[in-house]
Formats: structure tokens, sequence, C-alpha cells
């Protein structure tokens, strides 16, 4: 590793180069604005990745259960049609290894590697208001200087590990779920921590608890978890949904969540209880996120419509689970349903009724209190530990941002703008910021949909604006103060009629002590369909709110 990564130094091209472009980020993001900018624009442009080859989120999450929450079949990119007809996924949702994989795949296909600089993290970027450029430096120690400069560092790219107290004495080994060392670790015959249970930990637990000689959870907030029904996806649909990718495509763009997924057009009160268990039993039977994207209208926006959702959840979990202490821990508690990322599990709640698996609640047994030598101290009991594994989340959407240390205008930095939360235009641009596309950005549908989905769509977007651009003689594009401030209070009055800011989720900015609590993607009225509407519109009309000089 260490000799790849100075042979990549060594061949790295100038210290001073000369960009139109430079792309920070190789996952799904960069790959596409690389083949886009380069390939259809002719431009000159670079991607700088940290990691050591492309896959981004699928490069550096490499936990144990790792894999896709979307059907593989609209996770991939859609711009490769033959790709498209070729690949064969091995099943509903490929690991995390597979979906590495066909990214790799993806950029030898399309030869994408040779305008890629791996082992280099952007360490900041300044706009020089005199030359119009963006002046970019990297941990290698190199500058560059482009026109555009195009954020493709992912929604959920930088690690939040909770300070917790005594960590540095801890004896065993420990790890984040985002950042797994390559060849996994082996759990045979360990006594295992894993905190936290999110989306992640839902994936990993089953898995750990299988090789792991004591697997002990720790849980802070109770999850709704659905299942995922993963397995080999039946042939003739495959075939069919092959037959059939143009209106595939077609209908996720239009959609709301970027899935084939669509509300029941009925408020769930006025369902009979018979015809709402008959609607519950489908959804749940479905898989995925059936039962979150596809279930009754009202769902996030009554607290009445959304109580029948959530009995129904905390029914299975009490059938499923043996003990009824845990599963009253496991039952969610002082949150409505569906307003935290919905987790898909395989024998999640299977889990706890293995000899091998215990659950440390935070409200009933106490909450972490320290890391010790041996383990975890929490309500006052220790628990000894071999391996701790922190599944513990993201400072998410701001946060990979803010850590590029960008300066705009007057060298104002996002952390000085974001002191509130976020302010974008679109989600895409910020004012003060020329020539800055941030492909997912907070303030967009990004990790409210199919992100694949919503990369294309930005991708798409910044590509047209930056030829449109070019055609037009126009050097700069800025967001204007006005614009942003109407797409902030936009976003945040659609939010606020929904029960999405009743939860303490990330998607509020709730998992990070001292973050200001602000709700960070876009839950747009007509979801990714309606955004792409909003953003056509502002390229259809000159792309109004945004100064072009
Ligand atoms: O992170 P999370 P994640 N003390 O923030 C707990 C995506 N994803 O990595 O709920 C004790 O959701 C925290 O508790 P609480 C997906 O979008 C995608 O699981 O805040 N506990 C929670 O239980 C997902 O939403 C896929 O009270 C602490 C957990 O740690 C996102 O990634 C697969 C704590 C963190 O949960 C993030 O999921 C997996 C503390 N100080 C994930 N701090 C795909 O399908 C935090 N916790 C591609």
């Amino acid at each position: 590793m260490a000799e790849t990564l100075e042979r990549t130094r060594a061949e790295a091209p100038d210290t001073v180069a000369e960009l139109d472009a430079v792309i920070i980020g190789a996952g799904f993001s960069g790959m596409h604005m690389l083949k886009s900018l380069r390939d259809q624009l002719g431009l000159k442009a670079r991607v700088y990745e940290a990691g050591e080859t492309v896959g981004g989120t699928w490069y550096w999450n490499r936990y144990p259960g790792a894999r896709c929450d979307s059907d593989a079949y609209i996770y991939c990119f859609t711009w490769d049609k033959q790709l498209l007809q070729e690949w064969e996924w091995s099943e509903r949702y490929p690991e995390q290894p597979e979906i590495l994989r066909y990214l790799e795949h993806v950029a030898e296909r399309h030869d994408l590697k040779r305008d890629m600089q791996f082992n280099t993290r952007v360490t900041g970027a300044a706009f020089d208001e005199a030359a119009k450029l963006w002046t970019v430096r990297t941990d290698t120690g190199q500058e560059i200087r482009t026109r555009f400069l195009v954020t493709a560092v992912g929604s959920l790219s930088t690690t939040n590990l909770p300070q917790f107290k005594g960590l540095e004495t801890f004896g065993g080994k420990w790890f984040h779920t985002s950042s797994f060392p390559r060849g996994g670790v082996d759990f045979t015959g360990k006594r295992v921590a894993v905190v936290g249970t999110g989306a992640t930990a839902v994936q990993a637990i089953a898995e750990i608890s299988q090789q792991a000689k004591q697997l002990t959870v720790f849980q802070r907030t109770a999850n709704y978890c659905v299942p995922a029904r993963n397995g080999k996806v039946d042939p003739e649909l495959t075939a069919a949904r092959k037959a059939d990718y143009d209106g595939v495509i077609k209908r996720t763009r239009e959609s709301f969540f970027g899935q084939e997924h669509y509300f029941i057009p009925k408020s769930a009160l006025d369902a009979t209880p018979e015809e709402r268990e008959r609607e519950f039993d489908r959804m749940w039977d479905c898989g995925g996120f059936a039962f979150w994207l596809g279930n009754y209208q009202d769902m996030f926006f009554s607290q009445e419509a959304n109580n029948l959702c959530a009995d129904y959840i905390k029914r299975k979990i009490r059938r499923t689970v043996k003990d009824p202490t845990v599963a009253e821990k496991l039952i969610p508690k002082g949150y409505p349903y569906g307003t935290k990322r919905q987790p898909l599990d395989t024998n999640y709640y299977e889990t706890f009724n293995k000899e091998n698996v215990l659950l440390v609640d935070a409200s009933t047994d106490g909450p972490i209190e320290e890391i010790t030598e041996a383990g975890i101290r929490a309500g006052g009991k220790e628990y000894g530990f071999d391996i701790i594994v922190f599944a513990t989340g993201f400072d998410a959407l701001t946060g990979p941002l803010k850590a590029l240390n960008l300066q705009g205008r007057g060298g104002r930095t996002l952390d000085e703008e974001w002191a509130e939360g976020p302010r974008t235009y679109l989600g895409v641009a910020v004012a003060g910021f020329p020539n800055l596309f941030t492909i997912t950005g907070p303030q967009s549908p990004s990790v409210l949909s199919n992100m694949p989905v919503s990369i294309e769509q930005h991708v798409e977007w910044i590509t047209d604006c930056v030829d449109h651009m070019r055609k037009n003689g126009k050097a700069l594009i800025e967001a204007t103060p006005g614009a942003q401030d109407r797409w902030v209070a936009h976003v945040n009055e659609v939010v606020s009629a929904t029960l999405m800011p009743k939860a303490n989720s990330w998607y509020m900015s709730a998992n990070i002590p001292g973050k200001p609590r602000a709700f960070l993607p876009y839950l747009g009225p007509e979801g990714v369909g309606g955004y792409r509407k909003t953003c056509d519109d502002v390229a259809a009309k000159g792309y109004e709110g945004f100064d072009l000089t």
C-alpha cells in the first residue's frame, strides 16, 4: 500500500497544473462528471481522490454485510445503455465488493482512470477573484488552477466518531464501519461490541453475530427496521426490466424518490382495518423500501396515519423477538416512523434471539459512560470486549463539504456561511462561491432519493450549464443571494409541513453535538421528479437566480 502510494505520487503531474475542471472524489458522481465534462464537452478535467481507486462510498464502507439498499437494477449508471444490458447483478441488493467491481469495470471500460489521481486528498481551494479561477491544493503538495470546481464527495463520507471518554485506553482493537480494513476483520471467537443501531449497524449486526463468540449491541435509539428480502432476482423479471430500461429510467427520474415505489393515493385513515392490514402485508412481503416509500400518502404528514404504520412494525417486532423484555427495548419510541432513514434488515430482529447476542439499551440499561481498557462501561456496568465496532454514522451532507476548506469571495468559508445550517441554491451552488458545483449537495434531494438518479440529474444539469457558458462566452456563474435565500426558505417550509422535524435524525443534523439543527436534504413537494423540473426551468430561463458574467 505504502509502495503504491509512493509510486502514484511520483507519477503525479506537475506541481502546478492548469485545468478546466477539477472534480473532487471518484465515486459514482465523480466518475460520471469526468465522463461528461471530458468526453461530452472535451474539457481538460481531472479527478482527485483520497482513496487508492474508484468507488467512493463503495471503496470505504467495507464492513460485514455492507450492501446497497436500493434494488440493483436502478442502482447503477444509466448512460451506458449497452452495459445496462450486459451487466448481471448476482442478487437484489449486491454486496459492497460486487458494487466496487462494477465501478472498476465502468472506469476501465470508459478509460476514466487516465484522468484520475488517487491517494490524493484535496486540502483546500480558494477562489481567486482577479483571475476568476479556483486554486486547489492537495496533500501531495500540488496546486491546481481551474475554471470549474465540482465536489463529488458524497453525502455520507465524513465519519462521526463520538468523543467517548477513554477510547485511547482501550486494550483491544476498534474500527469505524466507514473505514474497515481491507481484507476484513476476523471476529471468530471474539467478544465484540457494536455501537449504534442505524442502517449500517442493522446490516452488520446479523453478520457479525454469526462469527463472534459474544456480540453486544449498544443501542441509543431503537429503529424501525423492515425486511430487505434480498435474494436472487427472477430471471424473467430481470429480462423484462432490461427490455424496458428506457421506461425504468423515465419512471425513476420522474418519481418521488428515484425508485419505482409510489404512495398509495389515499389516507391511511380512510382505509378499513382489513384493507390496511392487507396493504401493510403486501408492502412488508415486497421488502426493501416499499413500506417506507410506497405507503399511504399521509404517512409522512399525519401523526395519526403514521401511528398505524408504526404499530404494524411494532407488532412484527414483538412477534419476532422471543424475550419480551428485549422486544420492548427494540420497540422504537418517541419519534414518528420513517423520519429516520429506513434500515433494511436481514434477520436483524431474529439475531436478538441468539444466545450469544446481548442488547444494552441506553434508556433502560444506561448510556455509554466511557471506554475502558477492558471494554465499555454503560449504566454503571463494565462489559469486556476484544473488538469494538463503531457504527455511529457520519457528519452528513455539510461535513464532507466543510472538510474541503473552500474559500469563496473575500476568503469566506463554508463554516462562516453555514454557521446556522446549510445555505445553497438548488443544493448545487452556493452564493459567493462562483463556478463551484456541489453534486448532491445539501438542500438537494440527494440522500432522500436513490442516489444514482440524483447524481445523474446533477451531473447532466452541470454539464449543460458549463456547455451553455462556453457557447455564450460566460466565464463565471454564481448563485445570487436572493435566489439562495428563497431556496433555503422553500426547503425549510416544505419540510416543516411533514413529520421529519420530529426526529433527532442525521437528516435534522441532530447526530453531531453542536451542529445547528437544520434539515439537510430537500424533500420537495413532488420529489426528485419535481426537483428535476425546477432545475430544468431555471436553466430554460437563462439560469434564473444565477449571475452569469
Ligand atoms: O449511521 P446513523 P449509519 N452514543 O447515523 C448511534 C446510509 N447507509 O452509518 O439514533 C451512542 O444512521 C446512533 O444513535 P441515535 C444511510 O443513508 C446506506 O448507520 O443517533 N450511540 C445510531 O444508532 C444511513 O442512514 C446504506 O440515537 C451513538 C448510530 O449510532 C446512513 O448511511 C447502508 C452515538 C448511527 O446511525 C448512515 O447510517 C448503510 C453516541 N454518541 C447505511 N452517536 C446503503 O444502502 C451515534 N450513535 C447504501
